[in-house]
């Protein structure tokens, strides 16, 4: 329904698109065959979990290795950050090389089932676990959302591996099913799984899902690219519509683009002067 063609007599009408001149359009998730979104969904759905192999080439881990090494100099201010662990913030208004990663379209194809259109980018970060780190605190990623368990995720993450994740280099550790878990926090009888996989596989998981970096016994830094995401109803956790350039918003895909916040939670939430976002970036509209 447009405004311009329709009158909005119900409630309804308020959650479906409004917009006059930048109307909603598919992401790059609906390139996916459906029946592989059902196999990650089914396996999201029992384990709060999937992995998928061999996502990145070589090359493209390399390329970000390259990239994001001269940012790699200070290890985090606590524990949770991580004492031996580097921390790179806000890897979206520092390159380009990790665009690819946040709108590849088996995330956005798992993402457009699991939350509400116009779902937002979180969080784009580097994370290199260096030798001799312990293991990291079992969290939930939107535990932050004080909204009791158990529940719907409100937010879902990627980790990628850019290098190989082994059981001993601070793989991340899981806890398969405990995304359905209610008030309860992990104890030691818990099963923990470490997700090892090879450079360029990523590990996509429900913001329910009880998990946490892995200690590293080796003697190399263990490199990672995590993006997360959360339903737009939600503030995320890097303020991008703060921090994120114009140049950069009219730079990157049309999917990055809305997930930044340049889009509309229907009826009226991220509107600039009771206007859609995106004409602040003089973008002609699709279609
Ligand atoms: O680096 C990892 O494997 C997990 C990190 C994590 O879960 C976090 O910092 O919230």
């Amino acid at each position: 329904m447009s405004i311009d063609e329709e009158h909005v007599t119900t409630l309804e009408d308020l959650k479906s698109d409004l917009a006059g001149r930048y109307r909603w359009t598919p992401s790059g998730g609906s390139s996916v065959d459906p029946a592989v979104v059902d196999a990650d969904m089914a396996a999201l759905d029992r384990d709060g979990y999937v992995i998928w192999p061999n996502l990145l080439s070589a090359d493209e881990c390399a390329e970000i290795r390259e990239v994001v090494r001269p940012w790699l100099g200070h290890t985090g201010r606590n524990t949770f950050e991580g004492r031996r662990t580097q921390r790179i913030y806000s890897v979206l208004s520092r390159t380009r090389a990790c665009d690819r990663l946040v709108d590849h379209p088996r995330v956005l194809a798992v993402l457009d089932r699991l939350l509400m259109p116009n779902y937002l980018l979180s969080a784009l970060q580097a994370i290199n676990i260096l030798p001799g780190e312990a293991a990291q605190l079992a969290h939930h990623d939107d535990g932050f959302y004080p909204i009791p368990r158990p529940r719907e995720p409100l937010a879902a993450a990627t980790i990628w591996a850019i290098d190989d994740f082994t059981a001993d280099n601070g793989a991340t550790v899981v806890l398969p099913g405990s995304h359905r878990w209610g008030q309860g926090r992990p104890g030691p009888d818990d099963p923990a799984v470490p997700v090892v996989m090879p450079a360029g596989s990523c590990v996509f998981f429900v913001g329910t899902l009880w998990h946490g970096g892995g200690a590293n016994t080796t003697s190399r830094g263990r490199l990672a690219v995590t993006a997360q995401y959360c339903q737009p109803w939600l503030r995320p956790m890097e303020a991008y519509t703060l921090s994120i350039s114009k140049d950069i918003a009219r730079a990157v895909s049309d999917d990055i683009r809305r997930m930044l916040g340049y889009s509309i939670h229907p009826p009226f939430v991220g509107a600039v002067d009771g206007l859609h976002p995106l004409r602040l970036l003089d973008i002609p509209p699709e279609g």
